[in-house]
Parts: structure tokens; C-alpha cells; sequence
């Protein structure tokens, strides 16, 4: 669990990198129509509950720093019993003020006067605001055919304001996890292990791909709270081949690989884990070989991240291991032909989002959380192999936060034995 006091640190650190004399606005966001009175599910904007702790549909923060003195301003929907009575029960303020550390907790009513006294000049207790900051990034939903860029567009209009993007900032503090943060991902990936091993259980030749994704699925279910981190990818035979396989409707054949991409969420921190195994519970020997240049890349490249590295960096250091295993076990001709069997990067950041932030080029300190995920795919022998670990790095090197999921051919191999048995 995180508390209130790290969310404040967090809003701290923040407001330190804004210029003086500006605001920051965060939205939550809204859930986005579907069809007809249909909605998708509420999934809150990631920026804003990292600074906040907050959930609730339509809440805002606000940030002010002038002449060196900062505020802080919650807003959250007014208690409605006839809403409640549709939609279930909103926080009181106590509650938001507990769970946020924010001390200033008013209702979302009053959220655009509060900006109109920002902006008007005979408000003496703020002085003159010169930069505002909103999250730009996303497609945000904050009101009724109304986005973030809306609201920017319309402060720029009616108080000439002059918006910056926030998101870059925010996502500089997230690439940095704090051990509670960890925690939540270490809960994720227990979970996610526990998953694997129940949909094993249900594998075997003439049953479905969607019959291992409803078993993983629903064991994550089955823990309150925990939510899936993205779309469970359920992928055997030729369908390993395509990265973001989605429909897990073909049927396990005797003899194929099955390659699971997936990840349970712990307070919306996801893990995201790979792993391929034989449907029949034993590799061939094709099968086997091409496996175990993945490991030893997987293994290697783990081995290789450290602070210091850049993503980039690791990612051409497991290509020209892949290329040069290949190659050395006549799988291609050339190293060239690595791109046609290995074709995605084998890394990414991991946090609030599954793919947090988008950063490549900045090398890496203690505290990030990556991915390592080398992965071959040989469409002509209906082959695809992934294997997905997550790595916090630390000031001496790496720790291995998945190094309880099997991945040794042994290991899974004597595993899926007593299944069969
Ligand atoms: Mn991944």
C-alpha cells in the first residue's frame, strides 16, 4: 500500500521542477461513452492518480506555486443519493483527504471558479500565474465532448495562458520506484506466477486457447482487488508468431508451443510476463534448440542491465545475441536476417502502465523497474518464443523480480510430467 505521505512527497517533487508563478491541473478523467447508455469501465488517468492515491471518476488536482508558496486543491464529486443509489457510494472528503494527504478537499462544482479567481488579477492572495501545465499526452475525457486539449485551449483563449505539457515531468518521478511501489509489482507477479501454474493445470492437446486464458484469468479474479495488467495473450502453434495475438480461439495441438503474454495489476501496478511452453509437455528437438537461445538471451540480457545502460543498449546487445546464436546453430544464414525472426525491442519500463512512459535513450538508475523479453519467432516452423522477465535495476546491478517463474526446460518439463500423469 502506498500512503499519504508518499503521495505528498510525490506532489513535492513535482511542484520543485515547476517554474514560479504557475499551475498545474491533473484530471482523473471520465469513462468513455460505448454505445447507447453503455460505458466503457472507468480506468482512472495513471499521472494523476500517481500524484493523487484517488480513483473517483471526474476528481482534479490542482497545483499552485507563487512567490514560492505552493497550494494544493482536491476536487471530488458532491455526495448525491439518488446518483449513489445507480452507481454506488462516492468518498467523502475525509476519505479523500486521508487517502491523498491533500488537505484542501472541495467539491468538483467549484473546481472552474477556483481557476476564474486563479486568473483574475484582483485575487491578492495569488499573484500574477505565467505558465500553466496540463497532461497533453492522452486523449483525456474530463466532461461531456470535452478533453484536456479542450481545457487548454479554452485557458489560453479566455485568460491568454500559456500551457506546457506535464506528462514528460510526472513521467520523470514514475520511471523511479519507490519500494512500496516494488512491493505492488512483486504482488503482481505473484500473482501472475499463480495464474501460469493454474492455467497449466487446464493445458492439454484438444482443449482451447481460451480455455488457458479463462483459467489464468480467472485465478487473478479470484484475489479482490487484483486486476488484469493488459490483455491476456494466449498464442499456440503458428499464432506465437504475431506479438499481440488476440483472439485465443484456435484449438492446442498435439506437438505445438503455447506462448503466454500476460500480467496480473496490484494498484494498478502491472507485472508482464512471457513464457512459452510445449502443449504435449515436452519440447522437440527444434523446439528445444530454438528455446534455449532465447533463455540464454533472456538470461544474458538480464545480466547486461545495469545502472548506467539505456534501453536501446539493451536491445541491440540481445539482437546481436540472438543474431550470433542463430547463426552459429544454422537457424539463419546471416546476421542480417535477425530482423525476420526477431522483430520488437526487448525491453520496456514497467509501472502504472504496462508500457510506462516511452523513454529509450536515457540510461538507466536504481529504482527503475524493465522488462527483458528476447523472443524468436519462425513462422515457417509455426514457431514463437518468448520469455519475459521483470528486473528492478539497482545501485550494484539487477534483481530479478520473476525469478520464481519456471522457465528452465527441466523445470517445466517435470512440471507439465506430473500434469499428464
Ligand atoms: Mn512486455
Amino acid at each position: 500500500m502506498i500512503d499519504a505521505n508518499e503521495y505528498s512527497n510525490r506532489r513535492n517533487k513535482v511542484l520543485t521542477k515547476l517554474e514560479n508563478n504557475s499551475i498545474a491541473v491533473l484530471f482523473a478523467g471520465q469513462a468513455r461513452k460505448k454505445s447507447g447508455d453503455a460505458f466503457f469501465p472507468f480506468d482512472v488517468n495513471r499521472n494523476f492518480f500517481y500524484l493523487t492515491g484517488i480513483e473517483q471518476e471526474n476528481s482534479v488536482l490542482l497545483l499552485v506555486k507563487c512567490d514560492g508558496e505552493v497550494s494544493e486543491y482536491l476536487f471530488i464529486d458532491e455526495k448525491n443519493e439518488k446518483v449513489e443509489k445507480w452507481t454506488g457510494i462516492k468518498m467523502t472528503v475525509e476519505e479523500a483527504r486521508e487517502i491523498s494527504g491533500i488537505e484542501t478537499v472541495l467539491l468538483r462544482s467549484t473546481f472552474e471558479g477556483k481557476i476564474d479567481a486563479i486568473f483574475s488579477h484582483d485575487m491578492s492572495h495569488f499573484g500574477e500565474i505565467e505558465h500553466v501545465y496540463l497532461d497533453l499526452e492522452k486523449e483525456l475525457k474530463i466532461g461531456e465532448c470535452v478533453s484536456t486539449i479542450h481545457f487548454s485551449e479554452e485557458l489560453e483563449k479566455k485568460y491568454h495562458a500559456k500551457v506546457q505539457d506535464l506528462n514528460e515531468l510526472v513521467l520523470a518521478e514514475r520511471m523511479v520506484k519507490s519500494p512500496a511501489e516494488v512491493a505492488c509489482i512483486k504482488e503482481a507477479i505473484e500473482t501472475t506466477d499463480l495464474g501460469i501454474r493454474n492455467a497449466l493445470a487446464a493445458m492439454k492437446p484438444g482443449r482451447y486457447e481460451y480455455n488457458l486464458r479463462n483459467a489464468f484469468e480467472y485465478s487473478i479474479m479470484e484475489e479482490y482487488g487484483t486486476t488484469l495488467g493488459f490483455a491476456t495473450i494466449i498464442a499456440s502453434g503458428k499464432n506465437g508468431v504475431i506479438l499481440h495475438y488476440p483472439e485465443a480461439k484456435d484449438m492446442l495441438q498435439d506437438g505445438d508451443l503455447v506462448l503466454f503474454d500476460l500480467g496480473a495489476a496490484k494498484s494498478h501496478y502491472s507485472a508482464d510476463i512471457s513464457r512459452t511452453f510445449p502443449i504435449s509437455g515436452k519440447f522437440n528437438e527444434l523446439q528445444r534448440k530454438i528455446y534455449e537461445i532465447v533463455l540464454e538471451c533472456n538470461k544474458a540480457t538480464i545480466n547486461f542491465i545495469r545502472p548506467g545502460i539505456t534501453l536501446v543498449e539493451m536491445n541491440d546487445f540481445a539482437k546481436n545475441f540472438l543474431a550470433e546464436e542463430c547463426v552459429a546453430k544454422g537457424l539463419i544464414s546471416s546476421k542480417d536476417e535477425i530482423s525476420r525472426v526477431y522483430y520488437h525491442s526487448v525491453s520496456h519500463h514497467l509501472g502504472l502502465d504496462t508500457h510506462d512512459g516511452n523513454d529509450r535513450t536515457s540510461p538507466l538508475v536504481a529504482g527503475n523497474v524493465v522488462t527483458c523479453e528476447p523472443g524468436l519467432y519462425f513462422a515457417e516452423y509455426g514457431i514463437g518464443i518468448r520469455i519475459e522477465d521483470d528486473v528492478l535495476v539497482t545501485e550494484s546491478g539487477r534483481e530479478v523480480l520473476s525469478n520464481d517463474v519456471i522457465k528452465e526446460v527441466s523445470d517445466i518439463e517435470k512440471l507439465l510430467r506430473t500434469h499428464h500423469e
